[in-house]
């Protein structure tokens, strides 16, 4: 059987899910409803939630209106790392359809489990997600998340196949394997890391393919912080179109939110699902209002298996009035995770910022890593950023693009550094998540 190629529906032919073109007061009656059913839920089924609720003195039947949720406690990351493996679930195993969880290289992993009707729900966001970003049914999509026990690889799956498309499950790595795929099933969209995204574009160049000239129309890129000036790259590299997904496996995992390809202003949280609140990371007791900048946190709406209540995401960001679905808030780009910043002397700093700045460099590639280190004898921390140049652009006219690019940190951000430009290719590739930094300063 021969697959037809499907030309790419203008956005405005997309069928919506109701819930995307409701109101915002209608959006808010059901928000509030279903915040009290979880919130009673969450209490009911799980000790940890009744043991914190008990004791910050707030009980379910508080929640009268949307701004009473900022009485409930918080829960972090350590709440699920305490409660390991299966103490946060609210419904007895034999309801938990699946499983996922995080790699746990920073202590114990953390386990997420789903109900049939949360992996239903999850599969129906993760759709609403991709078809926002431009995807249509019949395309075929090629999803180079990668499967497993992340969420990024089976959540972008069920999606695309919920949404009507042919799925290429090719998941992460294997790059080679991944361009002759293209090539030759001739995929519409593809899922991945912006970073992963960018080791494929690089070595399609290596092989001499046009990256501009594949199948491709699409993307839809997450799972990571990246900025406007990726996007630029990887769009005038690719001849695509890349729009954000956003996601985390204790909220749910890829579809929280996704971007319109008609606007590409930013992901719409599916508020439907999921009430976000902007707080102050070192305040947390004060909630911010729409349009500042602080740390998202979440509550699950629907979810069954693992209800959240004001989970912490330690992600930096800010809400933004809905666009292209005007009842849902967009979130800005994420600045960078709390526990990812860097303190160099003093000035925080995010790896974010470097790429926005490399990437206004004409003679500098989107490949680099920040190195901190403290040098023997000395008491002063040391920021390297190892940043390759472009292929087209010969070793000798680096230093200048180095120096601009030391002076433009120093300006934005407010650091002094060393820049040390280094031959194509040297830099370890992305298979996923990319670590951009090595600190390699002593314990304190
Ligand atoms: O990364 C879920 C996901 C998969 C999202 C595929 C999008 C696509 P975790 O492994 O739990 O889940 O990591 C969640 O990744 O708290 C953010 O710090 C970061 N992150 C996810 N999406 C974005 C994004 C998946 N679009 C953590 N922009 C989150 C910036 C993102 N950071």
């Amino acid at each position: 059987m021969t697959l037809h190629a499907t030309e790419p529906a203008a956005a405005a032919d997309a069928v919506l899910d109701r819930e995307e073109t409701i109101s915002r007061d209608e959006l808010e009656a059901l928000q509030l409803s279903r915040l009290q059913h979880t919130v009673a839920y969450a209490y009911d089924r799980v000790p940890l939630y009744k043991r914190k609720f008990d004791e910050a003195g707030v009980h379910p039947t508080d929640l009268r209106e949307l701004a009473d949720l900022g009485k409930f406690p918080f829960t972090t990351k350590e709440d699920l790392r305490l409660e390991y493996p299966f103490g946060m679930f609210a419904v007895p195993q034999h309801e938990v359809a699946r499983i996922h969880a995080s790699s746990g290289t920073t202590g114990r992993a953390t386990v997420v489990g789903y109900t049939k009707k949360d992996l239903a729900d999850w599969a129906k966001l993760v759709a609403r997600s991709l078809r926002a970003s431009g995807v249509r049914p019949g395309m075929k999509v090629h999803n180079a998340y990668g499967y497993g026990l992340f969420t990024g690889g089976m959540g972008a799956h069920a999606g695309a196949e919920a949404l009507g498309c042919t799925v290429i499950p090719i998941s992460g790595g294997q790059t080679e394997r991944q361009i002759t795929l293209i090539q030759d099933f001739k995929p519409d969209a593809i899922l991945a890391t912006p970073t992963y995204l960018l080791t494929i574009a690089d070595a399609m160049m290596k092989q001499g393919i046009d990256p501009a000239s594949t199948s491709l129309k699409y993307a839809v890129l997450g799972a990571e912080p990246w900025t406007e000036e990726m996007r630029h790259e990887l769009e005038t590299t690719m001849n695509i179109k890349a729009c954000d997904i956003y996601g985390l496996s204790e909220v749910m995992g890829p579809g929280v939110a996704g971007e319109a390809v008609e606007t590409q202003d930013g992901s719409h949280i599916w508020e439907d699902h999921f009430r976000p609140e902007i707080i102050d990371a070192f305040d947390p007791t004060k909630v911010l209002g729409d349009g500042e900048h602080g740390e998202l946190v979440f509550t699950s709406l629907t979810k069954e298996a693992l209800p959240i209540i004001r989970y912490r995401t330690k992600d930096l960001t800010r809400l933004l009035p809905g666009t292209a679905r005007p009842a849902h808030r967009r979130m800005g780009r994420i600045t960078g995770r709390s526990d990812d910043m860097i303190i160099l002397r003093g000035v925080n700093l995010f790896p974010s910022q470097i790429e926005e700045i490399a990437l206004r460099i004409p003679e500098l590639s989107p490949h680099f890593q920040l190195e901190l280190t403290r040098p023997e004898g000395q008491r002063m921390d040391q920021l390297t950023v190892k940043i390759e140049r472009r292929e087209s652009v010969s070793a000798e006219v680096v230093a200048s693009a180095a120096k601009v690019l030391q002076q433009q940190i120093k300006i934005h951000v407010g650091s002094s550094c060393t820049v040390n430009v280094v031959e194509p290719g040297s830099l370890e590739r992305s298979n996923g998540k990319l670590r951009r930094t090595y600190d390699m300063r002593p314990k304190a």
